[in-house]
């Protein structure tokens, strides 16, 4: 099965920011699809639970240098 879950992220203020972060999170094995979302702070991201866990793609999102936290 496939997961949905919105994760904040802050620090983005341009479009190449968003190219950055959805190309990160898409190499992340077990995920499926990511949408970044500039003017909302937030990407969603669809990825398989049994691959890859929340932590995962929280850290690829910081280690570009971002603020990423799931969205309570
Ligand atoms: Mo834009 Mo973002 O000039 O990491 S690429 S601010």
């Amino acid at each position: 099965n496939i997961e949905t879950k919105e994760y904040i992220v802050n620090g983005m203020s341009c479009a190449s920011c968003v190219n950055r972060v959805e190309k990160a999170v898409r190499k992340v094995n077990g995920v499926e699809s990511v949408s970044v979302n500039l003017a909302t702070n937030q990407a969603q991201v669809k990825y398989d639970p049994t691959e890859v866990a929340d932590e995962q793609i929280v850290a690829a999102i910081n280690k570009l240098g971002f603020e990423a936290r799931l969205k309570e």
